[in-house]
C-alpha cells in the first residue's frame, strides 16, 4: 500500500512540475496590495494530496503568496488544524479577517473559487 502511494505521489508530483502554470502579471502596485492581502491566509496541505496540488496551481496562476503548513510534517501545524478548523483533513485555507474573525475552509473546490472570486 505504502509503495502505490509513493507511485502516486511521485507521478502526481511529476506531473504538476512538468504542467506548472505561469502566474499572472499584475502591475507593482497591484501585487503589493495583493502580496498584502495574502498575509492573511495559510493553506494547510500536503505535498502530494492531489486536492492540494489543485490549490497550490491555483495560487502559483494568481501570483498569491500564501503561505503553506504542512500537518504531516509539522507537529504544530497539525495542533493549529485540529484545534481551530475541528478536524485534520486537508487542502484547509486559514482566512484571518483581523480582530478574531477567522474562517477555516475546507474543500479544493471552495477553496478555488473563493481565491479565484477574490483575485482573479
Ligand atoms: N473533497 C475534498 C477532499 C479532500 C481530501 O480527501 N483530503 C484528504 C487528503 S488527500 C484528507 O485530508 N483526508 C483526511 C480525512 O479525510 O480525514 C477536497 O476536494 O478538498
Amino acid at each position: 500500500m505504502r509503495i502505490i502511494h509513493f507511485i502516486l505521489g511521485s507521478l502526481i508530483l511529476s506531473i504538476d512540475w512538468l504542467t506548472s502554470p505561469k502566474g499572472i502579471q499584475r502591475p507593482a502596485v497591484k501585487q503589493t496590495a495583493v502580496d498584502e492581502q495574502c498575509h492573511n491566509l495559510t493553506l494547510y496541505q500536503y505535498k502530494a494530496c492531489p486536492f492540494c496540488v489543485k490549490v497550490r496551481r491555483t495560487l502559483k496562476r494568481l501570483s498569491l503568496p500564501v503561505e503553506l503548513r504542512d500537518p504531516k510534517r509539522s507537529i504544530d501545524a497539525k495542533k493549529e488544524l485540529i484545534a481551530g478548523a475541528g478536524k485534520l483533513k486537508v487542502p484547509c485555507l486559514k482566512i484571518d479577517g483581523g480582530d478574531g474573525d477567522v474562517q477555516w475552509m475546507f474543500d479544493s473546490k471552495e477553496i478555488i473559487g473563493y481565491l479565484e472570486l477574490r483575485f482573479a
